[in-house]
């Protein structure tokens, strides 16, 4: 009798042991598609979502300047920019954040796919992509001297955040530049991830198609602080993103683990493409408010030290719970469940 009891009871915590893992195992990816493979209906769809999060209120009542839940994703990016641009973080926190829209999408009620623009098949002929058509895309190039975007769903919307460290209503805006988009072909992109270290591939992609690809489409003023004001953001960004998975794919044991570089940016090169280092570039955009610091996470945090380690602690301050690199090393890792497609 009591020999069955324990039988049964060492069944019951087999199994429990055993559905843990299976809880967060991932079974069935997400795909994400490129823009140009994306069923009409989920492109509506995705992009109402986006409009949903424009016209919603802010609901944090923390992010400096943030009115809208729009607002506070580009926030986020706005109080974490010295953090995570020519930083070891540049690649997992905008992997992590495209996670924070997917959570939002879902309060305004998409669950669809989250695409992807694959840049590739539109290079050097940006502005003939149909991820700018005016009804089942973001709209085209911006009109004006202020660059708004003129058609499509986020014409004669605002955004709260930017330039730079300011807090202003602006248009969504952008300026499509062709010439520049050259530089986002399969070639680049096949230089881009073509090195053995995480380290060469982040500063090849990093200062490679990712830059080329915000000077071509120069969103939110082309502003380095406030870019993901424009929804277009994240498509660029999931290609990004896309880089480097393709890059860690080539040798997944390995790259799962390779991470390196500083947790936030060497005062003396802020960011790499622009001369002069951080005080110098702080006249582009200014310095971050006494607002924006009390609300500005450690950099060192999980870390310990200026260099980033797997254990590195990323945050929304709220949106979602924090992660650590480790759990966005790999897309289909259990925390992340998508494949590219
Ligand atoms: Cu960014």
């Amino acid at each position: 009798m009591l020999r069955d009891f324990f039988i049964a009871l060492l069944t019951a915590s087999t199994a429990l042991s055993a559905a843990v893992p299976a809880a967060t195992a991932c079974t069935n990816p997400q795909k994400r598609p490129s823009w140009h493979d994306m069923k009409e209906a989920d492109k509506k769809a995705y992009l109402a979502a986006n409009v949903c999060l424009l016209k919603s209120p802010q609901k944090l009542n923390r992010l400096p300047g943030a009115k809208t839940r729009w607002d506070e994703l580009v926030s986020l990016h706005q109080i974490h920019a010295l953090q995570i641009h020519t930083t070891g973080q540049f690649l997992p926190y905008h992997r992590y954040y495209i996670n924070i829209l997917a959570f939002l999408l879902k309060e305004c009620g998409y669950s669809g796919p989250l695409p992807y623009w694959d840049e590739t098949r539109d290079a050097g002929k940006f502005s003939s992509s149909p991820v700018f058509d005016p009804v089942t895309g973001f709209g085209g190039t911006g009109k004006g001297s202020k660059n708004c975007v003129a058609d499509g769903p986020f014409a004669n919307l605002t955004v709260n955040i930017g330039p730079g460290f300011k807090s202003q209503p602006r248009c969504v805006n952008r300026r499509i530049t062709n010439a520049l988009s050259t530089q986002c072909g399969a070639t680049y992109v096949a230089s881009a991830i073509s090195g053995p270290t995480y380290s060469q591939a982040l500063d090849a992609i990093y200062s490679g198609p990712h830059l080329v690809g915000h000077m071509a489409l120069a969103m939110m003023d082309g502003d380095s602080i406030t870019s993901s004001g424009d929804p277009l953001f994240f498509l660029h960004h999931g290609f990004v993103d896309k880089m480097w998975w393709d890059w860690q794919k080539k040798d997944l044991n390995t790259r799962l683990k390779d991470i390196s570089g500083l947790n936030a940016q060497d005062p003396a090169v802020g960011f790499s493409e622009f001369p002069g280092g951080m005080e110098v570039e702080s006249a582009m955009w200014g310095k971050p408010t006494a607002e924006i610091l009390a609300v500005t996470p450690d950099p060192t945090s999980g870390d310990g030290d200026k260099e980033i380690t797997l254990g590195h602690v990323m945050s929304s301050l709220g949106i979602i719970p924090n992660a650590t690199v480790a759990d966005v090393m790999d897309i289909k890792g259990g925390y992340l469940c998508y494949e590219f497609v």
